[in-house]
């Protein structure tokens, strides 16, 4: 793999992030070699040490002295593609499109992943079908025993672990609301243009992308209602997958006058249920609560304490201070009436 030029990444198919950060090399042509599988595995056999968290995907990239390096987190990795890689930009080039656009990615990559989880593992249906299927595509040959130890293995490790994104049976309703209320704005969103940021995709595109891979190629109880209520999307996610042919001009980005009215409805899901998230949140970080609890969409949600979320809403905020005053009153005027002006300090 390191005899290749291209920049290696080991990932899933199975895992939002990796789609995400696929789609964006191709669309941003940047050539790349993905292995599919374990990354500590994969990663010893390229002698590269193993980052602290290894996370899918885990890139190898140089570091400053030229060492291969694992790196994960695609939000970052995103910006220095950006920084190496000229032309075919992802970020929006009005500021505070790029505040949206940052705002949209991270709602993508933190809430809309509840909903892959909480479909994926919540009924059993679902749970038999991810069962089955993340086995193979860890090794397609795997011999029938050994498909029904991992099967079971990794089907009462992820169910056990539904509770770490919120997921239970007082939440599934809000959690449920929430994917149906999104897949709505999505479809009156690109019933107006082809992206979320105009006429050619942001890295929030990238993140909704990656995540309803899942929840439109994978999961049969999300892909069913994505099918019922938003068939946008379900084109969407074909679409998406290569844009390498795309030939994006600097007119083709929407602009704070130019955006569409829809897009205020993506804007106001996550201020409707992400906003209440990352404040309740940061809440419990500063007084050391090991889990918060708090109401989103009415209902009574718990859970376990992120200092990752906490790290997201710091970002949030110094992508906003950033700006200059006029780019965060024209952000100011779209986050109005949202929820989302909460988030903002
Ligand atoms: N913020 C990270 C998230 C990546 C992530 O959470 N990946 C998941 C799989 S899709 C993972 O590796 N989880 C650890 C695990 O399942 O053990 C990114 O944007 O890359």
């Amino acid at each position: 793999m390191l005899k290749s030029n291209a920049i290696t990444l080991i990932g899933a198919p199975a895992s939002p992030y990796t789609r995400k950060m696929i789609a964006l090399m191709r669309y941003r042509r940047i050539a790349y070699c993905i292995a599919w599988g374990d990354p500590a595995a994969i990663l010893t056999e390229m002698g590269v040490p193993k980052p602290k968290v290894t996370l899918l995907p885990t890139y190898v990239l140089p570091d400053a002295a030229g060492q291969q390096q694992a790196v994960c987190d695609s939000t970052p990795i995103i910006r220095r593609l950006e920084a190496e890689h000229e032309g075919r930009s992802v970020i929006p080039n009005d500021p505070a499109m790029a505040f949206i656009d940052y705002l949209l990615e991270d709602f993508a990559d933190e809430w809309c992943t509840k909903y892959m989880f909480h479909y994926r593992w919540h009924k059993e249906t679902d749970a038999d079908n991810a069962g089955t299927l993340l086995p193979l595509l860890q090794k397609i040959n795997l011999p029938v025993e050994q498909l029904h130890q991992a099967k079971s293995y990794i089907t009462q490790r992820q169910v056990g672990r539904l509770h770490v994104v919120g997921s239970n049976e007082v939440t599934a309703p809000v959690i449920d609301a929430s994917y149906k209320r999104f897949l709505r704005a999505m479809e009156a969103h690109l019933s107006q243009q082809p992206y979320l940021m105009g006429g050619r995709p942001g890295t929030s595109d990238f993140a909704v992308y990656g995540q309803l891979t899942q929840l439109v190629g994978f999961d049969p109880t999300s892909r069913a209602i994505a099918h019922s209520l938003s068939p946008r999307s379900v084109a969407y996610t074909d679409l998406l997958e290569d844009q390498a042919g795309l030939e994006p001009q600097s007119r083709d980005w929407a602009t704070t006058e130019t955006a569409p009215a829809t897009l205020k409805g993506l804007l106001n899901e996550v201020g409707h249920v992400y906003a209440p998230a990352l404040l309740a949140n940061a809440a419990a970080m500063q007084s050391g609560e090991k889990s918060w609890e708090t109401e989103i969409d009415g209902s009574r949600w718990t859970q376990q304490t992120f200092n990752y979320q906490g790290k997201c809403l710091q970002w949030i905020n110094g992508e906003y201070q950033a700006l200059s005053a006029d780019d965060r009153s024209r952000v100011d005027g779209m986050l109005e009436g949202t929820g989302c002006e909460k988030i903002i300090f």
